[in-house]
């Protein structure tokens, strides 16, 4: 029996064989289609959003996408982004059901993270260590609903643009946030939705704001995820810090890939946390 965990790209992590299956989404700017697999030339992404004014979106993957990635092992673990903000998780929850059809014996346990990006990576990873100890399937599936519940995404934007542009965010809170030289700080709520908390001036005082964050959750030196979008100096930095404060935290840096890169934009830091060891 193989066992699997799936994941739709907006969680920045390549394929890998064996261990993790992504499924990719797509966007679209104009005429000009980027898939967010291991083929997409990130800079050329960028570079295209730069420059197309026009009208952009993104699509979720194919009700097939999903099913012939479930082919793949007997037991699959799907994690998924925020069903509130896209068909991703629907569209996975179709597939399992006609899969339940024709392959009865198949087991498939979908989460819809209610988040993105490094809250996906934290589930994900708690996955695969529960892979590798052979914890059951039932329990994998209970212990990772409780794991949820003590992980949370917090994230810095330069830009709300493509989330407004694609009804991500409301017009509303879009047009408060004054741009220029500003970051937007924001959290995944609870109920899978973007919720700003403040605004603030310069990349110094948005640190400063991330790690007061981070301790008014609760946070005490678990495991941190942080992607960025062609900012590694910011994420690093926020990890120096979190290190000086906390010296046996587990914390990773990485780039974002398609679909977060689009969302978060240039300067994004997307950041998933833990509160409670485990
Ligand atoms: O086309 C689609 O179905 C994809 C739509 C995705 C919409 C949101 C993606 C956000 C990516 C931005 C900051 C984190 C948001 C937290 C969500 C609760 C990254």
């Amino acid at each position: 029996m193989n066992r699997l965990v799936i994941a739709d790209s907006s969680c920045d992590l390549g394929s890998t064989p064996g261990s993790l299956q992504v499924v990719p989404l797509t966007i679209s700017l104009g005429t000009d289609s980027f898939v967010d697999d291991s083929n997409l030339n990130l800079g050329d992404l960028l570079n295209t959003m730069k420059e197309y004014k026009g009208k952009s979106s993104t699509a979720c993957p194919s009700v097939q996408a999903w099913m012939s990635a479930f082919l793949h092992a007997d037991e699959v673990f799907v994690v998924t982004m925020t069903s509130v903000l896209s068909g991703t998780y629907n569209s996975a929850r179709v597939a399992s059901e006609m899969c339940a059809q024709e392959f009865p014996d198949k087991k498939i346990a979908l989460f819809d993270t209610l988040s993105t990006g490094p809250e996906m990576v934290l589930l994900i990873e708690q996955i695969q260590k529960w892979i590798s100890e052979q914890v059951s399937f039932e329990e994998i599936k209970t212990k990772a609903e409780a794991y949820m519940k003590s992980t949370h995404l917090l994230f810095t934007l330069k830009s709300l643009h493509n989330l407004a542009a694609n009804g991500r965010v409301s017009k509303l809170i879009a047009s408060a946030f004054d741009v220029l030289g500003m970051r937007m700080l924001a959290i995944a709520s609870p109920e899978g939705t973007i919720k700003p908390l403040f605004q603030c001036r310069g990349d110094r005082r948005a640190l400063e704001k991330m790690m007061d964050h981070l301790k008014a959750e609760g946070y005490c030196g678990g495991k941190v995820r942080i992607s960025h979008v062609l900012n590694a100096e910011g994420a690093e930095k926020l990890k120096a810090h979190i290190i000086g404060m906390w010296p046996t935290a587990d914390v990773k840096v990485y780039p974002t890939t398609g679909l977060c890169s689009y969302y978060a934009e240039q300067g994004g830091l997307l950041v998933g946390f833990e509160t409670n060891l485990h």
